[in-house]
This record gives C-alpha cells, sequence and structure tokens, in this order.
C-alpha cells in the first residue's frame, strides 16, 4: 500500500482517527472519501503521497462503551477499530498507514512529545475546577452551556453545541500554556490558505479574538477518575489528556519520535469535521509550536451530512451505516455521492431519494449511456475503439466542436477544482464533457450511420463518432479516479488503457499529442452494463 515515487514531492494527507465508542456512519466515510480523493488526486500528479486515518481509542468514553458491552477493553477496541479498517477496505480508502492510539510506538511516541513541551518550559502543574464533558471529552465554560429539563422533570446543564451533559469537576492537572501562543496562532492565521473554505477560517479567528486561547489548557487526568490513557511520562498518578494523545497520531503515523518522520512534515492537509475545528485550528498548531514544529499547511474542514434533514445521532435511530448504504447503492456509487453531493462549507443531505437520482442520471445514464451506445451491437457489432489519433478532429459539426473544447480543457479545468478541494466541480467538469458527448451522439445518430456503410463517407462519419465520445469516456475516467477508483479503472481497462497511461498528464487529448496514429483497439466487456439502475426509493 506505500505510494511511493523517487525525487517527486512529498504531500502529506490526514484523515482524523475516529473514536472506537460507536460503529462508523457515513459521515466518517466522507471524511475518509474527501482526504483519499486528494490523495488519489497527488499521486495522479506524480507525488509522493502518504495518507494516514486510524482509530482514537483511549479514554472514558470508550470506557463505557465496553463495559455496555461487557467486553474486555482490549478485546473491544479492536473489534471496533476492525470495523472501521474495514469501511476503508471496503471503500477503497488508500492509506498507506492505519495508526491505532493503543499502538505501542504511538503511546511512546505521545510520551516523547509531553517531555519535548516540559523540557520547553510549556507545562506546568495546575488544577482544575469547572464543567466536563465527557461525551466531548472537553472542559466547558458557563458560556458553552444550556438548560435542559430531563424527562424526570429536573433540571440540568449541557454543552450548547452537542446537547451532551456536563458534570462538575474538581481535579490536579497539568496544565499547557496555550495563552503564550495567541500572537503565532494569529500569525499563522493570516494566510487564509491554513484553515479551508474561509467560512471556517472566519469562526477560528473569531474564537481567538473572543478569548478561545486566554486560558490555559488541562492536558492530564488524574489516573484515578481517567485510568484508561497514556500515562504521564514523569508522574504515573495522571494520563495523558485524550485529545493530545490523539493529535500526536498524525506525528507517530510517521514514525516520530524517529528522524524519519520530517521526511513528510508537515502536514499538506489535513481533513476534519467542524465539529473538531478548534481542537486542530487551535490546540494542535500551538501544540506544534510549542514543541519547535511547523503547524500544518491547510487544514480542510467540512460540514456535516444530516439524514432526511435531521442530525444523524444515535438517539434518533437514524445513524446510515456505510455497509448497508453500499448494499443499497454499491460501494463505488454511494462514494460518487457522497464526493459529488456535498460542499465542504454547508451541510449535506442524505436521502434515498436523493442518492437514486444522483446515481441515475450521472452514473447510469449519462456516463452508462454513453458508453453503451458507442459499442451496442448495432452501431459498433466488433466492438471496435477506432484511433483517435485519425478520426479525433475530423467531425465537423458545432456538437463535435463543443466536445472537443470540453475534453481539451478538462484536465485543466478538474485539476484547479481537485486543488481548490472543490471535489464536487471536478465531477461536474467530468459530466459536462459527457453530457456533450451524448448531445455530439444524439446529432451524428451512429444508429443510421450503422445502416448505410456501405456508404464510405457514413462508414467514416460513425467510426469518427465512436472514437471522438471514446475519447471524452477515457479524459473523463482518468480525471474521475480520485472520486471512483474502481469504477474509473473498470473503465479504463475497457478501453485498454495501460496502468502506467493513467497519469493527470495522461488527461491531454490524443489527437493533439501529435504521437504516431495508433491503431483500433478492441473494447473490452463490451457486454458488462457499467452502471446499473438503482432503484430503492418511491
Ligand atoms: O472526533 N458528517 O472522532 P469521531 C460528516 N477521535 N462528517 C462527520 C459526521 C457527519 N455527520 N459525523 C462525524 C473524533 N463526522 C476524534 C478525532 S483526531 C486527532 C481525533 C466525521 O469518531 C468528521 O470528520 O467523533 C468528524 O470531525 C469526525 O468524523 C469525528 O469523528
Amino acid at each position: 500500500r506505500a505510494y511511493s515515487q523517487v525525487s517527486n514531492p512529498n504531500k502529506y494527507i490526514t484523515t482524523p482517527i475516529f473514536y472506537v465508542n460507536a460503529d462508523p456512519h457515513i459521515g466518517h466515510l466522507y471524511t475518509a472519501s474527501v482526504a483519499d480523493a486528494i490523495a488519489r488526486f497527488n499521486l495522479l500528479q506524480e507525488n509522493n503521497v502518504t495518507f494516514t486515518t486510524g482509530t482514537d481509542e483511549h479514554g472514558n468514553k470508550v470506557l463505557k462503551a465496553a463495559d455496555h458491552f461487557d467486553l474486555n477493553i482490549d478485546e473491544y477496541c479492536k473489534f471496533i477499530s476492525h470495523k472501521f479498517r474495514d469501511m476503508c477496505d471496503t471503500f477503497d480508502i488508500g492509506y498507506s498507514d492505519f495508526i491505532r492510539t493503543t499502538d505501542h510506538h504511538h503511546q511512546k511516541a505521545v510520551q516523547k512529545f509531553w517531555t519535548v513541551l516540559e523540557e520547553k518550559g510549556h507545562i506546568y502543574p495546575g488544577g482544575y475546577t469547572g464543567w466536563y464533558c465527557t461525551a466531548e471529552e472537553s472542559y466547558l465554560t458557563e458560556k458553552d452551556l444550556v438548560e435542559k429539563k430531563t424527562e424526570t422533570g429536573e433540571t440540568i446543564k449541557v454543552s450548547a453545541e452537542t446537547g451532551h451533559p456536563v458534570e462538575w469537576s474538581i481535579e490536579e492537572n497539568y496544565k499547557f500554556k496555550l495563552s503564550n501562543f495567541e500572537d503565532d496562532l494569529k500569525h499563522w492565521l493570516k494566510d487564509v490558505k491554513v484553515v479551508q473554505p474561509t467560512n471556517f477560517h472566519k469562526v477560528l479567528t473569531h474564537w481567538i479574538e473572543e478569548g478561545g486561547c486566554s486560558n490555559d489548557l488541562s492536558i492530564s487526568r488524574p489516573a484515578a477518575r481517567s485510568p484508561w490513557g497514556v500515562p504521564v511520562p514523569t508522574d504515573a498518578s495522571q494520563t495523558v489528556y485524550v485529545w493530545l494523545d490523539a493529535l500526536v497520531n498524525y506525528l507517530s503515523a510517521l514514525g516520530y519520535p524517529d528522524e524519519s518522520y520530517k521526511k513528510f512534515w508537515p502536514p499538506t492537509v489535513q481533513v476534519i469535521g467542524k465539529d473538531i475545528l478548534k481542537f486542530h485550528g487551535i490546540y494542535w498548531p500551538a501544540f506544534l509550536m510549542a514543541a519547535g514544529l511547523e503547524p500544518p499547511k491547510t487544514i480542510l474542514c467540512h460540514s456535516h451530512w444530516t439524514v432526511n434533514d435531521e442530525k444523524m445521532s444515535k438517539s434518533k435511530g437514524n445513524v446510515v451505516s456505510p455497509f448497508a448504504a453500499g448494499k443499497l447503492f454499491t460501494d463505488e456509487g454511494l462514494r460518487y455521492f457522497l464526493l459529488r453531493d456535498s460542499v465542504p462549507q454547508n451541510d449535506s443531505n442524505y436521502s434515498l431519494e436523493r442518492v437514486q437520482n444522483i446515481l441515475n442520471s450521472e452514473l447510469a445514464d449519462t456516463l452508462g449511456n454513453l458508453v453503451s451506445r458507442c459499442t451496442g451491437k448495432v452501431v459498433n457489432p466488433n466492438g471496435e475503439i477506432p484511433s483517435v489519433s485519425v478520426y479525433g478532429k475530423t467531425l465537423k459539426s458545432e456538437q463535435a466542436e463543443k466536445l472537443r473544447k470540453n475534453i481539451e480543457s478538462l484536465g485543466d479545468s478538474a485539476k484547479q477544482q481537485y486543488e481548490s478541494f472543490l471535489i464536487h466541480h471536478a465531477v461536474d467538469v467530468v459530466m459536462e464533457t459527457l453530457r456533450s458527448a451524448n448531445q455530439m451522439v444524439e446529432y451524428h445518430k451512429p444508429w443510421q450511420l450503422a445502416k448505410e456503410t456501405e456508404n464510405e463517407s457514413s462508414s467514416e462519419e460513425l467510426k469518427a463518432v465512436i472514437a471522438l465520445a471514446m475519447e471524452a469516456v477515457r479524459v473523463g475516467a482518468i480525471a474521475l479516479q480520485p472520486v471512483v477508483p474502481k469504477l474509473s479503472g473498470k473503465l479504463l481497462d475497457s478501453l485498454r488503457v495501460p496502468n502506467h497511461a493513467r497519469k493527470w498528464k495522461d488527461t491531454k487529448p490524443k489527437y493533439l499529442s501529435g504521437e504516431s496514429k495508433s491503431e483500433s483497439e478492441k473494447f473490452k466487456n463490451k457486454s458488462g452494463i457499467l452502471f446499473p439502475k438503482v432503484k430503492v426509493a418511491a
């Protein structure tokens, strides 16, 4: 699984590591798919890519979950961690390393990182009295809380953001001098590119202006209350705060403290959800600056998926399992939908009807029909793909002109969209080209030309139509590899595009490349339907 190419730029892409207190859902798959698409796009650019994901396994929340299932904590963590890994494998999330915070080398890395912070004078013993939210593993201040009536009529305080209850807590612990890093953080945030899209950059800037780092941060818990964690190296009566533990995964996944981590440091893109922006946009860069390390180049923060316009939650019972959804829509279909029907800055909505409409209109109709129109029995009984170097420029219709323009600009336009993390727009660029190819086919009516093959000009026109439409499919399939690697692979196999000719530079149309006029090819798997129509919603 390791991706490696010699002497090209090194890129490090990460996902958050997921809590093992519950099963994976489509939100987790979405984050992993966004990061995977970015990693794959970088591979197509022939960069050296390391891409990591994994599971976050310490903390009271996880202990409680193991208890609930009456399982030994190690067994429990392994069991759920395996489900996340299984999700990654099922949906082609091509990680180079899957890190677990219970891994021995990770725990050693956390202790090393702690020691560096301590030696540099950023940690001091302190105490904390205040509200603690176990579900968020976070201390909250009065202004983060609202009151709520329970079923028994009792009034309790809950987190305003998540609705989870808080408890009053008095404890001794170690603190990190977060307040010392306010100016450095502001300086880091001066470059708006470090947190994208800009609405989330604004949220962070606002937090800091509102005093978000004026209080120091508790970074350990008494082991008596929080036994499931990494022991503080200099004080076994304390365990490291789960968020510090978890954030260090981005270093330990690269081998830290072994010097080899430097090859990929700092992270190129760290993909996260909006729920963990504060941890990645304030605590994480502050910890890194304190340790003398460079903060990430870009944090890509996305919004959330709702289900039928409601927030996904266990209590509502509307949590969508990626495995179940993958059975309804195929693995590639689900991945396509999640990446295609979302924008990072706003929430997106999952409904059976919506998935069905998108998949049927784009994968089955626009893409699938184009392929079957050009390879069907009547139009193309021998399954030929006529040489596009010969026929690419021969059609003179307006529709063919427009299609050629689309094909020629596809590589640059889609690249720009991927580079701006607007994956849905990259898909738009491809779909636009495929729709234009369908219009060209409708105009030239190959099914009629096929009846007139004794007429030489009809026969040549037929070959040109098929060649140009298939060129649109080839270029589109290369550009869609980050989104649907398997489906694109299948198409490129059918078109007999060799593996070494599937890089981004190969999106250049062949009829422009001046390479020697190639022979016709035979389409492979010509009888198979590319993407069967879905029928699950009324
Ligand atoms: O926060 N829509 O883990 P977690 C889209 N362990 N994405 C969603 C989502 C939704 N409805 N719900 C969750 C943790 N996510 C920590 C992270 S990293 C050092 C430690 C995604 O299992 C989104 O990426 O609660 C969110 O940030 C992440 O899952 C939270 O996963």
